[in-house]
């Protein structure tokens, strides 16, 4: 398989001769495991800081929860969360920064404020996300999920699970590329309507998403598949995660999304000295 080439975000380079880690800061009350914990500006903040400093290679900065169940909120209530900690963090932190949003509206302005990337749950469905990521000529994030939020784990069925979530991320990656943009990050979207095994497969087969010729990134922290390995609370899964983040690393993850960013680091470290051994 061919290196792949460096990523720009605006005067960031992403290069993928390493595992990098994307630190999750949620300005949520409900996320599924830190929900409430950083809404407040300063300890979010504080909270950006730390996982730069414990190695995050990217903050990937939400507002809005897509648990399982959970209800979209509005697009003014979503950017009053997270514009002032991005507007906050672009200025002083030396990573770049990431949106996680499927609002078209959110990304704009957030891009507007010098967040480095977009993150979409959607996949980049949405045509106009296509066109604003073309606009501000940033990396986007394409993850794949079967339904919404609110329905997604109402019994989710595949025939092949890998296989058509590879088609699927290579219609996105086309559509994103002929509308003007250059890079493309895929994401297969674990717990985003798949069963634990699907989450499983995913993770064993993660390898053959590189077929698709742009970074893998892929998001198993804390997630409920853990919780239903291991017998754990959500607060209960950092060893399932580590473990989780050693396999994805060996099996061809370019960048894991997580919370834990200084255990991830140390775990995805020791991966990545047999990975490229
Ligand atoms: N997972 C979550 C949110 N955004 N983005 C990508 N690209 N990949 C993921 O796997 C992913 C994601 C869910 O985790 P979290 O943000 O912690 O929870 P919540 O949606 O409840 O805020």
């Amino acid at each position: 398989m061919a290196a792949l080439k460096p990523v720009r975000c605006g005067g960031y380079t992403l290069t993928f001769d390493r595992t990098l880690l994307m630190g999750v800061l949620n300005v949520t009350p409900d996320s599924f495991s830190d929900g409430g914990r950083f809404l407040d500006f300063d300890i979010a903040v504080e909270h950006a800081r730390e996982m730069v400093e414990d190695g995050a290679d990217i903050l990937d900065i939400g507002g809005e929860s897509t648990r399982p169940g959970s209800e979209s909120v509005s697009e003014a209530e979503e950017l009053g969360r997270v514009l002032p900690v991005i507007e906050k963090l672009v200025g002083e932190v030396n990573v770049p920064v990431s949106i996680d949003t499927c609002k078209p509206g959110v990304a704009d302005e957030c891009l507007k404020a010098g967040a480095h990337m977009l993150n979409d749950i959607t996949g980049l469905t949405d045509r106009r996300m296509i066109e604003v990521a073309a606009e501000h000529g940033v990396p986007a994030v394409a993850m794949h999920m079967k339904g919404t939020p609110k329905n997604m784990q109402q019994n989710p069925v595949y025939g092949d699970v890998v296989a058509e979530i590879i088609e699927f991320l290579g219609g996105r990656v086309g559509a994103a590329r002929d509308a003007g943009v250059e890079d493309v990050i895929v994401d297969p979207g674990i717990g985003f309507g798949k069963t634990t095994e699907h989450n499983l497969q995913i993770l064993k087969r993660l390898g053959e998403f590189r077929s698709l010729g742009c970074p893998v990134l892929v998001g198993p922290s804390r997630k409920s598949f853990i919780g239903n390995v291991t017998g754990l609370p959500v607060d209960e899964r950092l060893e399932g995660t580590l473990a989780a983040v050693a396999v994805a690393a060996m099996n061809g993850a370019d960048i894991i999304r997580v919370h834990d960013v200084r255990e991830c680091r140390r775990a995805a470290q020791v991966a990545d000295a047999v990975r490229y051994a």
